[in-house]
C-alpha cells in the first residue's frame, strides 16, 4: 500500500472549531454569547448553548442551565442577564447598577446573591433540559438533573402563563422588544412610536464599542428601550400596567414546544404528563386563532398594550375578546420569521404546516432560492436591511428552529437543504452571530456561542 496509515482527521474540522469557541466563552458555570459584545449568561442562549454543549460535556450542558436557573426569581420569572460580578460595569449597557435587581426586584423575589436584569427572553429553556438529558441520561439520573431543574421550569412557566396573559386570550406578551429576542423587528416600530424615548444623555449606549453602528440598532431605538426597562423597574417589576404589550409567534411556540418537553421530563420523573400535553394544545389552538393569518399564510405578531386582560368586552364578553367574539388588539401586518417559528409545533394543523412550508420559500423569504438562511425579516419590506440586525439579516438560531420544523413536517429534503447551509456558513464567518441572508457575509460578533452550539449539535 502507498499509504501505510489513516491520516488524522485535521484538528481544524468544524466540530473541534466549534468545541474551540463554546470552550473559550465557557467562565467556569456558564457561556457567554461573545467575549466581546455580551460579557453575562444570557437566557436563552444558555439554553441553544446547552443543547449543542451537551454532545461536548452533558455534565457542562447541565451545569450552564442549573446556573441559569439559580438566578430565577421567587415569582418564577427567569431572568434574560446573569450578571458576571467580575466583568466591569461599564463593559454591557444596561448594567446591574440600571436593573437594580435586588432592590427594585425584591417584591417580585429576585435574588439576593446574584444580580440580574428584571425582564426575560423566550422559554426555550424546557425543551433544551429535556434534549440534555436525553443526551445522558446515565449521567441526568445520577445527579438529579431532571428533578432538580423540574420545580424550576415549571414555576417558569406558571410565571408567564399567569402572570403574563396580558391580552386576556390565554396567549403570553411580552413587554419589552428585548424580551422577545429579535431586539429591533420591525415589528415593534408600530408599538413602539407611543413610548417617549429617554434623552439620549441619560445612558451610555456599550455595545457601539464593539459592533458598528450601521449594523445596531439606532439611538431613538434605545431611548425607547431604556424608557420602558426604566418604568418597569420603577414599577418594582409588577406585571400588568406597562405601555407595551405584544403577543409574539416564536416566544409563544418555543413555549407550547417547551411545555411538551416538560411533559416528558414529568413521566421520565415517574408524573403523568397528560395535563402538560393538554395544556399545550390549548396554547396551540390560542396560537392559531389569536396570531394566524391565513391570507398572508403565516403568524403575526398581536399589539395588546392597553387591553385589560379580566376586563370583560364592552358587552361583557370574554376576556381577550372583543363583542362578536373576535381577539383585541390588532395584528401588526410586518412579516418576521417569528411568524414562521411556529412549524416547530408537533401538532399545527396539516394547512397551517404546509402554508408554512410554502411562506419560507416564497418571495419573502427566499429559502432555498434567492436567500441561504432564513432571514429575519421581510426581503420585500419596507423596512427590510440586509445587515441592520434584526431588520434583515439571518441569525443561526431561528434557522436551526426552521431547520427542527421541517423535518419535523415531512421536509427532509428542504430540512437537509438548510442544514448543510448553516453548517457551510457557521464555518465560513468564524461563527458569527448573524450574516446576510443573500451573501452569507459575516455581521457582529465572530465566535458567537449558539452559532457554535448549533452547528455542533447539526453535525451530531
Ligand atoms: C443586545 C445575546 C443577545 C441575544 C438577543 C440579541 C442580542 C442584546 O444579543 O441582544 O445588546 O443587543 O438580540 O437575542 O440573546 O446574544
Amino acid at each position: 500500500r502507498e499509504i501505510a496509515y489513516d491520516p488524522p482527521a485535521p484538528d481544524t474540522s468544524l466540530h473541534v472549531r466549534a468545541a474551540r469557541v463554546l470552550e473559550a466563552n465557557w467562565t467556569g458555570a456558564s457561556t457567554v454569547p461573545s467575549r466581546s459584545l455580551y460579557p453575562h449568561q444570557w437566557s436563552w442562549d444558555s439554553a441553544f448553548i446547552a443543547i449543542g454543549l451537551r454532545h461536548l460535556s452533558p455534565l457542562r450542558a447541565q451545569t450552564e442551565l442549573e446556573t441559569l436557573l439559580a438566578a430565577q426569581w421567587g415569582d418564577g420569572r427567569v431572568p434574560h442577564i446573569v450578571f458576571n460580578p467580575s466583568v466591569p460595569l461599564d463593559a454591557y449597557f444596561p448594567s446591574p447598577d440600571f436593573w437594580r435587581s435586588s432592590t427594585a426586584g425584591r417584591a417580585a423575589g429576585a435574588p439576593r446573591t446574584v444580580q440580574t436584569s428584571g425582564i426575560v427572553q423566550p422559554p426555550v429553556h424546557a425543551l433544551a433540559a429535556w434534549l440534555v438529558h436525553c443526551a445522558d441520561p446515565g449521567l441526568s439520573r445520577a445527579r438529579g438533573f431532571l428533578a432538580g431543574v423540574y420545580p424550576r421550569l415549571a414555576a417558569w412557566h406558571r410565571y408567564l402563563l399567569h402572570r403574563r396573559d396580558l391580552g386576556g386570550g390565554g396567549l403570553v406578551s411580552v413587554v419589552h422588544p428585548w424580551e422577545q429576542g429579535m431586539d429591533n423587528s420591525p415589528c415593534w416600530d408600530a408599538p413602539l412610536s407611543r413610548i417617549t424615548p429617554a434623552p439620549a444623555r441619560s445612558f451610555r449606549r456599550a455595545d457601539l464599542d464593539h459592533g458598528a453602528a450601521e449594523d445596531r440598532p439606532t439611538d431613538l431605538d434605545y431611548g425607547r428601550y431604556v424608557r420602558l426597562a426604566t418604568d418597569y423597574r420603577d414599577r418594582e417589576y409588577a406585571d400588568g400596567d406597562g405601555e407595551f404589550a405584544v403577543e409574539d409567534p416564536a416566544f409563544n411556540a418555543l413555549l407550547i414546544a417547551s411545555e411538551h418537553a416538560l411533559a416528558r421530563i414529568a413521566e421520565e420523573l415517574g408524573a403523568a404528563g397528560t395535563a402538560r400535553h393538554a395544556r399545550a394544545e390549548r396554547l396551540t389552538a390560542a396560537l392559531t386563532e389569536r396570531l394566524w393569518d391565513p391570507a398572508e399564510g403565516m403568524f403575526f405578531c398581536r399589539d395588546v398594550s392597553g387591553v385589560r386582560a379580566g376586563s370583560p368586552g364592552e358587552e361583557g364578553g370574554q376576556p381577550g375578546t372583543a363583542p362578536g367574539g373576535r381577539p383585541r388588539g390588532e395584528l401588526i401586518p410586518e412579516r418576521s420569521v417569528s411568524g414562521l417559528i411556529p412549524l416547530l409545533l408537533p401538532t399545527l394543523p396539516r394547512d397551517i404546516a404546509a402554508t408554512l412550508v410554502r411562506t419560507t420559500s416564497g418571495p419573502h423569504f427566499g429559502l432555498g432560492g434567492t436567500t441561504r438562511l432564513v432571514p429575519s425579516y421581510d426581503l420585500l419590506g419596507e423596512a427590510f436591511d440586509p445587515h441592520r440586525y434584526w431588520r434583515g439579516p439571518a441569525w443561526f438560531n431561528t434557522s436551526w428552529l426552521l431547520e427542527r420544523g421541517l423535518r419535523l413536517h415531512g421536509e427532509r429534503g428542504r430540512a437537509d437543504a438548510l442544514r448543510r447551509a448553516i453548517l457551510h456558513t457557521a464555518d465560513a464567518t468564524d461563527f458569527a452571530e448573524y450574516v446576510d441572508p443573500y451573501t452569507g457575509e459575516a455581521c457582529g460578533a465572530t465566535g458567537f456561542g449558539w452559532t457554535a452550539a448549533l452547528a455542533l449539535d447539526l453535525l451530531h
